[in-house]
């Protein structure tokens, strides 16, 4: 049997620079909701998606045969864009074949740091399954990079970052050996028999909640609903074969 390998908790993209080795597969994750969002959207028929940080670089664009834009700040659809930030929106026919040009507040940005130095892929309770079998046939460590809130520590996708730590040391080959994993499985543990109510308590919930958003939480919260596995290919998000 190969060497087994670790799994490290990054537990905001602030903190990015202690983790990044140049060499471990960066699995990206904002559970609520960009990540669970893109897995949605590939599940339904996208072709590829193109993650920016700015709204700017969104509008780029704009009036391109088959693309859509999807922008999302604060928790709104920003202005003048087809879509938001809601992986509901996703479930329709009519995004079969297209490509999706997005900027959220944190998810896009996470993987456009991660993208620097780091082979990226894209993770949500939605794919947790397929991407740990997946990880698992890589031989390389792996950084979980949570993509937080504005720079901050967020309960969600702790949550998945102790979720996924826990299947990829469950299946003998990985390790973990730090406080953030160790504390992510923590969490997860306490918490998984019912998330939804668990994340009462988690700012963006209730951020969400404020802007009647309730559905989506429910849905970023099922598990393996699909087996895609979004990865970065240069600037393109595109789905292993
Ligand atoms: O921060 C992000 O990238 C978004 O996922 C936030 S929201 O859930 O769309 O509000």
């Amino acid at each position: 049997m190969s060497e087994r390998r670790e799994v490290k908790v990054c537990l905001t993209p602030d903190l990015f620079s202690i983790y990044s080795d140049r060499k471990s597969i960066v699995v990206v994750v904002d559970v609520l909701r960009a990540t669970s969002a893109m897995c949605t959207a590939f599940h339904h028929g996208i072709n590829k998606i193109i993650p920016v940080s700015t709204v700017e670089d969104a509008l780029d664009y704009k009036g391109l045969d088959s693309h859509i834009l999807a922008a999302e700040r604060n928790g709104k659809m920003v202005n003048g864009f087809d879509f938001g930030n809601s992986p509901l929106q996703y479930q329709n026919t009519e995004v079969k074949g297209k490509t999706l040009v997005v900027t959220t507040t944190n998810g896009t940005k996470a993987i456009n740091i991660a993208k620097e130095d780091h082979q990226v892929v894209v993770g949500s309770f939605l794919n947790i399954d397929a991407l740990t079998e997946w990880l698992k046939n890589q031989e390389k460590n792996v950084i979980i990079l949570c993509a937080g809130w504005k720079g901050d520590f967020c309960f969600e996708d702790t949550l998945f970052a102790g979720a996924l730590s826990d299947k990829l040391v469950d299946t003998k080959q990985f390790y973990v050996d730090s406080d953030s994993a160790n504390g992510a499985r923590m969490m997860y543990r306490n918490a998984k028999e019912d998330m939804f109510t668990f994340l009462t308590i988690s700012q963006h919930r209730k951020r969400l909640a404020h802007l009647d958003i309730v559905e989506d939480v429910q849905f970023c919260l099922q598990e393996n609903t699909t087996a895609v596995i979004p990865f970065l290919k240069g600037d393109e998000l595109v789905l292993v074969k």
